[in-house]
């Protein structure tokens, strides 16, 4: 009977030892090149130290870092000690390890020690990151839990596959304050992302204090407010008060910088010209050729009109005038500031979607190009992009902008930014210049990524699994001349902060996992199990994401008289139940399983997914004439 029961326990005790392991294991995000699990676990306890080399401030930072984790949920900050015998012990390679390359580590878990192993700091923080993500999901909590502690025993060998492994938030569109976007670097950094482009500038708000240019946050920050839909606002009204926006101060920036620096995070900072100058152009009307000292700050009302095939006209000038001195003696000085304000070797001037009828309508600005030679509005654009270069490499920084630059020529060394597509990356690497690879749409962070019914208002789609699929880097690329690649969040739609992590997650997962794992190693069902441990993760942290993988993927086609809808999900393993008669669907309704002929006079669809009896999508309704438009010719 004893023994019965020692050995029953001793199984008990395998089984779940082998559970831990297994549940465990699966969880990385970014996928590590090489892990192996053994058996057993490390169990984190109050003498479990942090050992570090002696005189290493970067190392110290780190450990102090992991420490902090670990003190916010077990009530007991661990000690860090200059040693190199701890049981977590922190060690800089003395002669480079060549598998890891500068930012690479190895983790390694015993039941006794772990120890992580780089060639540099920025190695250490992603061991760091890695052996986080193998600890209890709890270890995201806000306040102390009594769980078990522990690391499963691993070996791992991890490195990037690319250098520039980014985010782009946009700023302008809507604010959002220096708090928020310390927390979102920090959440970036988790998963081992390094840049954060900060679209800083644009028609909707200048964000960034320049110093001897006072007007451009007094005026340029603030629009008036409006909460419907961007893009259609009302316009502002005679009178009406800015108070709408935001900035943030020279002394938030370099708090800000320092928060990504210790994270390992280098900031680009972006500023958008010579189109995207609405807010520029409200503070100081003579920037442009118009100067119409009416000029706002655009509060999401609508001043375009779009043509398709990147054709458009701009209502309101928003560009800057390329051919007045002035307007380069005040680039010099916003890129003076910008250049000391931010450490990293890039500025990013923008350069995209610059609306030249006004210039093309300007008789000084035509008497310009005739003197300069300039045959077109491409080639006026590219005299500026040159100009600018020239500004920004004076103040020794590299400069990268929009693939528009690349129109009509572009200086030599100027790295590129592709989003219009591929096309622009495969173009600029033959051509030698250095490119990050940030594709619409796939890369958007601003498209739909589940049902139109029940996503933002924007004009396309990108859902986790498509996006998870898709490598930005095509055969066809010069890959000497890829830095990496981005993913951009534009925040026309995107208000609030909660709304910045729906669109940010869990498609930044994906993104990561393609910018730093090996390629062709992708596996969706994996991937599926290893984003759901995570939104677990993010539900003790109180990060937003979006559960759009759950909802139905819905296809309409009229292949006769009547509309069909063809109904699938994206993670497998789904129930789908619908109602064509204004019911409201669960378990025990029809269940979907092949597509659907609509009886001609239905006005309304509605579906929702289920896994194991419970729901687990948005409720979809949608109406009959929506989907009409829907109809796939
Ligand atoms: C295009 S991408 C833009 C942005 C918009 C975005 C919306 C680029 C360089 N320009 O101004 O916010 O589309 O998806």
């Amino acid at each position: 009977m004893t023994t019965m029961t020692i050995r029953q326990l001793k199984s008990i005790s395998v089984v779940l030892v082998t559970f831990l392991t297994q549940t465990t294991q699966a969880q990385i995000i970014p996928s590590p090149v090489k892990a192996e699990y053994g058996k057993g676990i490390f169990l984190i306890s109050n003498t479990t130290s942090i050992g570090i080399p002696s005189k290493q401030p970067a190392l110290a930072k780190t450990a102090d870092y992991l420490a902090t984790r670990l003190q916010t949920v077990r009530g007991f900050k661990p000690a860090i000690v200059e040693s190199l015998q701890a049981p977590i012990q922190f060690i800089l390679n003395a002669k480079a390890d060549s598998r890891l390359g500068a930012e690479g580590y190895t983790l390694n878990v015993t039941p006794n020690n772990i120890t992580v192993q780089a060639n540099s700091p920025a190695g250490i923080f992603y061991g760091v990151q890695t052996m986080l993500q193998l600890l209890p999901k709890e270890i995201e909590g806000k306040t102390t839990r009594s769980v078990s502690w522990h690391i499963p025993v691993v070996t791992i060998i991890d490195y990037p596959r690319f250098a520039w492994r980014g985010i782009m938030l946009d700023v302008s569109r809507h604010f959002f304050p220096k708090e928020y976007v310390k927390n979102y670097i920090d959440q970036l950094a988790r998963y081992k992302f390094n840049r954060l482009h900060w679209h800083l500038t644009d028609d909707n708000g200048w964000r960034v204090e320049i110093k001897s240019l006072p007007k451009l946050t007094e005026v340029g920050a603030w629009s008036v407010p409006r909460t419907g839909t961007f893009g259609m606002n009302e316009a502002p009204q005679p009178g009406e008060a800015a108070t709408y926006g935001g900035f943030y101060t020279q002394e938030d920036i370099k708090e800000i910088v320092q928060y990504a620096k210790d994270r390992y995070i280098e900031i680009l900072p972006e500023v958008d010209i010579p189109g995207h100058s609405m807010a520029a152009i409200a503070a100081y009307p003579e920037l442009a050729v118009t100067k119409d000292p009416n000029t706002k700050v655009n509060p999401g009302s609508n001043f375009s009109k779009w043509f398709g095939q990147g054709k458009f006209e701009m209502y309101i000038d928003n560009t800057l005038n390329p051919t007045d001195e002035k307007v380069y003696q005040f680039l010099d000085k916003v890129f003076t500031e910008v250049a000391t304000l931010f450490p990293f070797e890039y500025i990013h001037m923008g350069g995209d979607e610059c609306y030249k009828g006004y210039w093309e309508r300007d008789a000084n600005v035509q008497t310009f190009m005739k003197k300069n030679n300039l045959k077109n509005g491409e080639e006026l654009q590219s005299y500026f992009s040159k100009r600018v270069a020239k500004i920004i490499t004076a103040k020794k920084k590299k400069v990268i902008g929009w693939d528009e630059i690349l129109e009509g020529g572009v200086a030599p060394g100027v790295s590129v930014m592709s989003w219009r597509g591929t096309k622009g990356g495969i173009e600029a690497s033959h051509l030698k210049h250095p490119v990050v690879m940030s594709p619409a749409p796939m890369y958007y962070l601003d498209m739909r990524q589940g049902d139109p019914s029940v996503e933002p208002p924007v004009y396309g789609d990108a859902r986790l699994k498509d996006v998870y699929a898709f490598d930005p880097f095509p055969a066809e690329m010069d890959t000497t001349y890829v830095l990496g690649g981005q993913a951009n969040l534009w925040t026309e739609q995107v208000p609030t902060t909660p709304q910045v992590e729906y669109m940010t997650y869990p498609r930044a997962f994906a993104v990561s996992e393609t910018m730093w794992s090996k390629k062709n190693k992708k596996d969706w069902n994996g991937f599926v199990k290893r984003v759901e441990g995570h939104f677990e993760r993010f539900d003790m942290a109180g990060i937003n994401y979006a559960r759009s993988i759950y909802d139905p993927i819905i296809k309409v086609t009229r292949p006769g008289e009547q509309l069909v809808i063809d109904i699938t999900t994206e993670v497998d393993g789904l129930d789908i139940y619908y109602t064509l008669d204004n019911t409201i669907p669960n378990q025990h309704y029809p269940k979907y399983s092949a597509p659907v002929t609509l009886p001609k006079d239905v006005d309304m669809v509605r579906i929702i997914t289920y896994r194991n009896g419970k729901p687990i999508g948005k409720l979809l309704s949608i109406k009959t004439e929506d989907l009409e438009k829907r109809v796939r010719k």
